[in-house]
């Protein structure tokens, strides 16, 4: 659909647009317009705008992931119709794995999202391995690649489905997630919650990093340590009470 950049809805229906042209493209699954659709619900109740708890969290993620001894940045199919370019960069920024990690299993999609990975330039994509799995956790987001989230000790997982989370965290590994629902299972959960749009998270985020990047380990350390998760997400609570 041609939408006229006047719309005072642009960005969002352009937004709406990229997880349609994912499902058609196989890449997103069709669940993924009814997660899309509640992201969109606490957009607006956030205020469609990157909020200072979002920055703040933004911050210690790009301290923790530059810290990391194996980062590794987990890929859905709404992700990678939203934000392929963007993952595509933060990869070769953290010279981190992007792991395809779906929820409802299928081979096809699975291959279909690394294929769309590469063609916006990433070089470092992962299929899971059913011989590998993580511990606590029954669905198909079980099975893990060797080389990826097997070993990592941070796992990017933006717009996270849930009990997932809760089991990396449980099997020793820190969790860094995007999710416009702070009161979600994997928001409340993980190490590290950026309560924002993905699409306005990641460019944030790649610039923070690249800020950072000249940072001692120690200065990173201090900054990761100060970092309160519940404050964060109380801030973001609280936001919404307002609105
Ligand atoms: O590709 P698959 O099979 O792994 O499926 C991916 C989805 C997203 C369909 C699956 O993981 C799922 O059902 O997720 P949930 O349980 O609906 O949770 C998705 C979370 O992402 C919700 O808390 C939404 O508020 C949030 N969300 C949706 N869109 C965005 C978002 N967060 C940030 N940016 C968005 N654009």
């Amino acid at each position: 659909m041609s939408i006229p950049k006047s719309h005072p809805r642009y960005e969002s229906l352009r937004t709406r647009d990229l997880i349609v042209k994912g499902v058609e493209g196989g890449v997103t699954s069709v669940h993924g317009l009814i997660a899309h659709g509640r992201g969109e619900a606490f957009d607006y109740l956030i205020g469609e705008k990157t909020n200072e708890f979002a920055d703040k969290a933004s911050e210690a993620a790009a301290a923790m992931l530059l810290n990391a001894r194996h980062p590794v940045i987990s890929v859905n199919g709404n992700a990678a119709a939203l934000v392929p370019r963007e993952l595509a960069g933060l990869s070769k920024l953290l010279n981190a794995p992007l792991e395809v990690n779906i929820f409802h299993p299928s081979k096809q999609r699975e291959a279909k999202i690394k294929e769309h990975l590469e063609r916006y330039g990433a070089k470092n994509g992962l299929l899971p391995d059913k011989k590998f799995k993580i511990e606590f956790l029954g669905s198909n987001r079980r099975f893990v690649n060797p080389d990826g989230i097997y070993k990592a000790d941070i796992v990017f997982v933006p717009m996270e489905d849930g009990d997932r989370t809760e089991a990396l965290i449980r099997n020793g590994k820190k969790v860094i997630t995007v999710d416009l629902n702070p009161l979600s299972r994997t928001a409340q959960k993980a190490t590290i919650t950026i309560v924002d749009d993905i699409i306005r998270a990641m460019p944030l985020l790649i610039k923070t990093i690249k800020q950072y990047k000249k940072y001692d380990k120690k200065r990173l350390d201090s900054m990761i340590k100060k970092y309160n998760n519940r404050k964060i997400l109380d801030e973001a609570i609280k936001q919404i009470r307002k609105s």
